[in-house]
């Protein structure tokens, strides 16, 4: 069986328990990852505060981009190796994995490894009040060791999109991937020593996260900041944890994300926009849409629609090219879906279609599958169009007035991504600049340029990464004043 190592001061390192890595496509064992207590927590953390004592921290911005750049070769070299390693991971599809979650891997490092070679920084000429002049410039310089913390959905993506800029800006990092998702992490470790990052650089311990290592990290007090991704109540937990210590969070959270259909759309491309924001990665994307508000007399159409979308999708294995759904991430997982799937139909729903678990009469039945579920007829206040359930399911009701359309997407405790499908210019500004979210489409849904601000407010999340906006969270700004 494949053991799956900690990788600490450029050494793979075993850990002190395992814990089993499972195949969600058929429940099957594919590997064993060692758990880091608190004692290679520490280390990790050791590692990573010399290593900004040393080569890493001397370096300048061109070598370092050039490491960066040197990774990205290392991810696209093994690309099959990553696919394979993700698919066994998530169960989703080689497809979807070829074409989403291991480009952006190599993709997140170019991208930061270009900016931090062009990034300026704020300069100031001042006036004084006896008529002298003096010049303020800012220093970009490191926070200093970055704890890393990522969930399951888009394992090498997630991971990356966080370390690229943490390296860029001069920091070492921890980082501690989802317990469901360790493959593609521990061969990110793999890429980093052949590419020639210094030890400590970037340092990998797997575990969970109360009482494992994800929490021994976010307390721990060698760390300088933490960046997260996952649930909004894990974030709330490490935010806590960081509190004592006025450490420095980034958080990129939970959604219960609107789509607004009006009648004007271009009706194909919004169907076929919505499978996608609805359904993709079996709806595990925290920018999905599980709510749909459809202008009136689109309504019917639009339900029927999307139903014969989601009746079309292939539950298949992985590496099947024709395959377009996966299964959950685990058993724990799919009882969370199911359950709200049960609430949904107690709260009066009518389901339009799926509602329950696809039978294959082979391995996938051992597997953590569920039907692609489309549900109408809840009130506002019901659980399932309030609480994130993070499968492949919506609820589509239909509104009469853009304001009742505002107002309803607008009636939710998160704000992460809100997406908007019409033809008519002026209504697509309007609607969206009212829109309570950090991210909003038109016309499209997840189509990402990696510059702009990325992030959510309310239960969403705390700050923003992206382009400019990730280098100023991984790097401190020191004001230089020069009086002349
Ligand atoms: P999760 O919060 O359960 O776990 C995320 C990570 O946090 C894992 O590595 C886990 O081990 C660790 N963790 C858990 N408790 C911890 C603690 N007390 N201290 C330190 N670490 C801890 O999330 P998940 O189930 O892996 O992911 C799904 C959630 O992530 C969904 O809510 C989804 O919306 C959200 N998500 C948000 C974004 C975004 O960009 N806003 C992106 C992807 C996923
Ligand atoms: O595209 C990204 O940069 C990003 N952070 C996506 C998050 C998706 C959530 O599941």
């Amino acid at each position: 069986m494949k053991q799956l190592q900690n990788y600490i001061d450029g050494r793979f390192v075993a850990g002190k328990r395992e814990f089993p890595d499972i195949n969600p496509a058929d429940g099957t064992t594919i590997a064993q990852a060692g758990e880091a207590n608190g004692e290679l927590v520490d280390a990790a953390v050791e590692a990573a505060r010399r290593a900004l004592r040393g080569e890493w921290g001397r370096m300048g911005v061109r070598e370092r981009a050039a490491a960066l750049y040197r990774v990205a070769e290392g991810i696209e070299k093994r690309f099959e190796q990553f696919v394979a390693a993700e698919v066994g991971d998530t169960g989703k599809s080689a497809a979807l994995a070829s074409w989403l979650d291991v480009p952006r891997g190599a993709a997140n490092f170019r991208v930061f490894a270009d900016l931090i070679k062009t990034a300026g920084v704020e300069a100031f000429q001042t006036e004084t009040a006896e008529g002298r002049e003096a010049l303020n410039y800012a220093v970009r310089k490191p926070v200093g060791v970055v704890g890393i913390i990522t969930p399951w959905n888009l394992p090498l993506l997630l991971l990356t999109w966080k370390t690229a800029p943490a390296l860029a800006c001069g920091n070492a990092v921890v980082v501690k991937p989802s317990e469901e998702t360790p493959a593609t992490a521990t061969m990110l470790a793999e890429v980093m020593q052949e590419a020639g990052v210094p030890k400590g650089v970037f340092n990998l311990v797997h575990g969970f996260g109360p009482g494992s290592a994800g929490e021994f990290l976010t307390k721990h007090d060698g760390v300088n900041a933490i960046t997260f991704t996952g649930e909004s109540k894990t974030g709330a937990e490490i935010m806590k944890a960081c509190a004592p210590a006025v450490r420095p969070v980034s958080f990129e959270l939970g959604g219960k994300n609107a789509a607004i259909v009006f009648a004007d759309c271009n009706f194909d491309e919004t169907v076929n926009g919505l499978a996608e924001a609805v359904f993709m990665n079996t709806g595990q994307v925290c920018l999905c849409a599980e709510r749909v508000y459809v202008e009136r007399p689109l309504f019917e159409r639009l339900v029927d629609t999307l139903k014969r979308k989601a009746e079309g999708l292939k539950a298949g294995w992985p590496m099947e090219a024709t395959t377009t759904l996966g299964p959950l991430i685990s058993a724990k997982h799919r009882e969370k879906v199911l359950s709200y799937y049960k609430v949904a139909r107690d709260e009066g729903a009518t389901v339009v279609t799926g509602g329950g678990v696809p039978e294959f009469g082979d391995a996938r039945d051992h597997g953590f599958w569920v039907q692609p579920t489309i549900f109408t007829g809840l009130a506002e206040a019901a659980r399932c169009v309030k609480e994130e359930i993070f499968g492949p399911v919506c609820h589509v009701r239909a509104f009469d007035t853009e304001e009742e359309a505002v107002a309803m997407a607008n009636d939710t405790r998160y704000g992460l991504a809100a997406s908007i499908w019409t033809t008519e210019l002026n209504r697509a500004h309007r609607v969206a600049r009212q829109m309570n979210a950090g991210i909003t489409w038109v016309n499209c849904w997840f189509l990402r340029d990696l510059r702009t601000p990325f992030g959510g407010v309310g239960l969403s999340g705390i700050g923003r990464e992206g382009g400019m906006h990730s280098l100023n969270f991984y790097s401190e700004l020191n004001n230089v004043c020069i009086r002349t």
